[in-house]
């Protein structure tokens, strides 16, 4: 039987298969990449909410296995060399996931790098640019009256938005017919973008045919239905 106390966040979010995978989460865009991950290669795995309402991302449990309060976190009780694992950073989980499995990463090293690419693409220019817009857009920097950063980012995001465009024309998925993690990290954030921050016609999304058509294949998948709910919310 797998032990995982040494973890002190088992402490707040007790193990009930501590053989099992163990995600720490909320479903964000950030954190159904990973649930969506999990759902698509079937790995067993044990979600635990992670709730904002109650800052439990600020809890010393939580803490103690991501420094920088942030979902999404996971344990893997069967890691490399058969011992626990544990890791934060989307990015990096799915990229973990993805060796683990063998599944949405490509075997060939020069198409494994390009999917990196586009993984970091999403990691480091949409997720960041989006979230902006969506704090300058949506919340609390709605009220500010200069509405130079609002715009800064909206600019951004319409540019990413045609890089992505681009990128699509032609092929089925970011990595043509490999549906892959790069896929995972990005479009949980599209949807994002024209669903909870409510900027559709703000970044003038029906322009970006390419990503329409992709987004649409992307939320009719199974798993990723399953995964936009995972943690389930109280
Ligand atoms: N680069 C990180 C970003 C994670 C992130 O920003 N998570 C947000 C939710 S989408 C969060 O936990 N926010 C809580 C906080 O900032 O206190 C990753 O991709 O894992």
């Amino acid at each position: 039987m797998t032990d995982l106390s040494s973890f002190p966040i088992t402490k707040k979010w007790p193990a009930q298969h501590p053989d099992r995978l163990q995600l720490y989460s909320l479903p964000t865009p950030n954190g159904v990449k990973v649930s969506i991950m999990l759902e698509e290669t079937g790995l067993p795995y044990e979600p635990h909410l992670v709730s904002f309402e109650t800052s439990d991302q600020m809890s010393p449990e939580f803490l103690s296995l991501n420094p920088n309060n942030k979902i999404p976190a996971i344990i893997d009780p069967d890691g490399p060399g058969g011992r626990p694992l544990a890791l934060f950073e989307s990015g990096a989980i799915l990229l973990y996931l993805a060796d683990k499995t063998g599944q949405c990463v490509p075997r060939d090293a020069a198409a494994r790098y390009e999917t990196i690419q586009w993984l970091m693409f999403q990691m480091g220019g949409i997720g960041p640019m989006f979230g902006q817009l969506g704090f300058f857009h949506k919340f609390a920097g709605r009220e500010y009256e200069d509405k130079r950063p609002r715009d800064r980012y909206v600019a951004e995001s319409k540019r990413l938005l045609a890089v992505l465009d681009a990128r699509l024309r032609g092929r089925n998925w970011l990595m043509g017919d490999d549906y892959t993690i790069a896929d995972i990290a990005i479009f949980p954030w599209v949807r994002n973008l024209i669903g909870f921050y409510e900027a559709r016609e703000l970044v003038g999304f029906d322009e970006y045919t390419e990503v329409l058509r992709v987004l649409a294949a992307f939320v009719e998948r199974p798993a990723v239905l399953r995964g936009l709910g995972i943690p389930a919310r109280g």
